[in-house]
């Protein structure tokens, strides 16, 4: 295995994404924010030595930052992964502990449109804000109790870890709430995956939008009795009225759905 890792965070604005590349590497090589408003507003990246791998990480923006476009955030962001050929090893999908909502969902269906599906192979959930865990709480308890975190965390292959940038920097009496022991597990696990994935990482080819569904039309026309045979895109379908339309001129309309 090569002794060099890409590490891309990814998450919503605040979540603690930059904190937890300055965790990993031991300094302050990334600027953390104060305020509501989003910190990071291009991607940055920065190559260090931990625990005897070269690593470099590389920080994003926030998704859903309200004073930018969807546009201008979604291709900064992109720009993140393509910009730092040939790409990276691993994701990590930053939450908080704290309740799952509607826009952490919300969160990680954005990172699978913008990625596709092949994101998750290369993507570990980190947590931050571990110090919000009850007393003797490991975060496998705290995700038990949630569906969508525990589905999310079964298709990132079960790799899952929780550290505390505030909290967990120097507590030496505890073997878990300790940021030198989670970042060990952490780089570890990313190893492991990295070897499972055989050395690969993530290319901008994985990129590509998700597929569209599409509609199968076949029947037989009114007027000339003519067999006729159709596919439209399921998104069209559903917007543009004068396709729905034309797929009323069919008698004995049979219906299918694929993947163009
Ligand atoms: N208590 C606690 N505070 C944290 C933790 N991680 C980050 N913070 C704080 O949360 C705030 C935001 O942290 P950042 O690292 O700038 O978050 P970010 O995700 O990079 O934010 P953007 O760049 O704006 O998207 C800062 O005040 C951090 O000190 C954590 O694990 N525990
Ligand atoms: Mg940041």
């Amino acid at each position: 295995m090569s002794n060099t890792r890409r590490i891309v965070t990814l998450g919503k604005t605040g979540v603690g994404k930059s904190s937890v590349a300055n965790t990993i590497s031991g300094g302050q090589l990334f600027q953390i924010g104060h305020s509501v408003n989003s910190e990071t507003r291009q991607c940055q990246a920065a190559t260090t030595y931990v625990n005897g791998r070269n690593i470099t990480l590389i920080d994003t923006p926030g998704l859903f930052d309200t004073n930018r476009s969807e546009e201008e955030l979604k291709s900064e962001i992109l720009r993140c992964v393509t910009g730092f050929t040939p790409g990276p090893h691993a994701f990590l999908i930053v939450l908080k502990v704290e309740r799952f909502t509607e826009q952490e969902q919300a969160v990680i269906n954005k990172i699978h449109r913008y990625f596709s599906n092949e994101v998750f192979k290369y993507a570990t959930v980190l947590f931050t804000h571990g110090d919000r865990l009850l007393e003797g709480q490991t975060i496998e308890d705290f995700i038990r109790g949630n569906t969508l975190v525990r589905d999310l965390v079964k298709k990132c292959g079960g790799r899952c870890h929780v550290i505390d940038n505030k909290y967990w920097k120097n507590n030496q009496h505890d073997e878990y709430r300790n940021n030198q022991v989670q970042v060990r597990e952490l780089l570890n696990t990313i190893d492991e995956m990295i070897e499972e994935n055989q050395g690969r990482w993530y290319t901008n080819e994985m990129l590509q939008p998700l597929r569209d569904p599409f509609i199968l039309i076949a029947g037989v026309c009114r007027c000339c009795r003519c067999c006729i045979v159709g596919t439209f895109p399921w998104s069209k379908m559903r917007e543009d009225e004068s396709v729905t339309a034309a797929s009323g001129l069919f008698i004995g309309t049979n219906l299918a759905m694929g993947y163009l």
